[in-house]
């Protein structure tokens, strides 16, 4: 069960398996952790165990979306290493919103980026506090919008109402899980685990990267505002507070998009593996035909065994020209190499 804090996640699984577990008071977080309820159930529509998960949002209002990010990827991630799959995802929205709100949106984008395109549908979208609306019908045209411009990327999406009971409640977890039987991985299941990427380099952690960047950009802009207001400005007492909350929020900005950011090491890392990938076709060439530039008949073998073991050196000048001729001995003979490959291929 996914969506932002206070859409009525944790109450909807505490209606299903009959305790209360979590339920926050209107938009404090109470759901800090991941919670996994596994349970047996009597209802004939189920054989074996159910595992309902209960998550935090990423507007979580004790955590940044960083923190919480981290958290329920980790989980993800070791879902998918011990081969388990999700049979279905309840995505919330309240109904009672008029608009959707920038956080609100911003959760939407996370989730999207983490399920991915493959992984869609296997998700329902479910609208809860129907019973606060003042009239029903108003309803009708919120969820409407909904699907139309903020679900409109995803082919037929699947919608359900929650209604304050455990019957629906139930019923909305049969419908769910049982017309889903499609178990397939999340997008960013495949790049943690199949790819081999960590959080700063999927889909998702990219995105929320992008959006801490923006924030950024806009909190920068307000500060510079604020900083430009004359000093007989009547509300300078509260720009002056308002200027210290926003130069401790663009701290806490900074260190989470540190954070999201992809190490030095593992760019480097990438742009080799992009460069043996481009060189493999070459490679194969090469290794299937009579080429043998550099075995038998390098004109500088004596050099070579000359330069080569400098790098073994404890000399570190003479450490350093060895390693500069293994550099570039290695440019000159891939060099070589595609000049072979393209003057008999192309
Ligand atoms: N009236 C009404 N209140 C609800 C409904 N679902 C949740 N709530 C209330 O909304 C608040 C937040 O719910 P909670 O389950 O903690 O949301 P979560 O943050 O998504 O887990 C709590 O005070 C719930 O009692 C609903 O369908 N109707
Ligand atoms: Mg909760």
């Amino acid at each position: 069960v996914m969506g932002p804090t206070g859409t009525g996640k944790s109450s909807l699984i505490s209606r299903i398996i009959g305790k209360s577990t979590g339920v926050g008071h209107g938009l404090e977080s109470e759901t800090e952790n991941i919670w996994s309820h596994r349970f047996k159930t009597t209802n004939p529509a189920w054989s074996g165990d159910l595992v309902l998960i209960d998550t935090p949002g990423f507007n979580d209002t004790r955590r940044t979306a960083t923190e919480v990010l981290k958290q329920v990827s980790t989980f993800l991630e070791q879902l998918e290493k011990n081969d388990f799959k999700l049979a279905g995802v309840l995505y919330l929205h309240r109904i009672t919103d008029n608009r959707v709100a920038t956080t609100v949106e911003q959760n939407l984008r996370l989730f999207k980026r983490m399920c991915g395109e493959r992984a869609m549908p296997q998700v329902v979208v479910a609208t809860t506090m129907w019973d606060l609306l003042p009239d029903r019908a108003m309803g009708k045209p919120r969820e409407e919008e909904l699907i139309k411009y903020y679900w409109k990327d995803v082919p037929k999406p699947r919608t359900a109402r929650v209604e304050p009971t455990p019957e629906s409640s139930w019923q909305l977890l049969t419908d769910v899980v049982l017309a889903g039987e499609l178990k397939r991985s999340w997008l960013i299941q495949d790049e943690m685990v199949g790819e081999g990427k960590i959080l700063p380099e999927t889909s998702v952690g990219r995105e929320l990267h992008v959006q801490l960047k923006e924030l950024l950009r806009k909190q920068n802009d307000r500060l510079l505002q604020l900083q430009d207001l004359p000093p007989d400005d009547p509300e300078r007492q509260s720009a002056i507070e308002e200027y210290k909350s926003l130069r401790a929020e663009i701290k806490a900005i900074i260190a989470d998009m540190e954070d999201l950011r992809i190490p030095l090491k593992r760019k480097l890392l990438r742009l080799v593996r992009l460069f043996a990938k481009s060189v493999s076709p070459i490679s194969a060439y090469v290794a299937n035909s009579s080429f043998d530039f550099f075995t038998n008949k390098c004109p500088c073998t004596t050099l070579r065994t000359m330069l080569s073991p400098l790098c073994l050196n404890t000399n570190p000048v003479y450490r350093l020209i060895g390693r500069a001729y293994v550099l570039l001995k290695g440019a000159v003979y891939n060099g070589f190499r595609l000049f072979h490959y393209t003057r008999n291929k192309v």
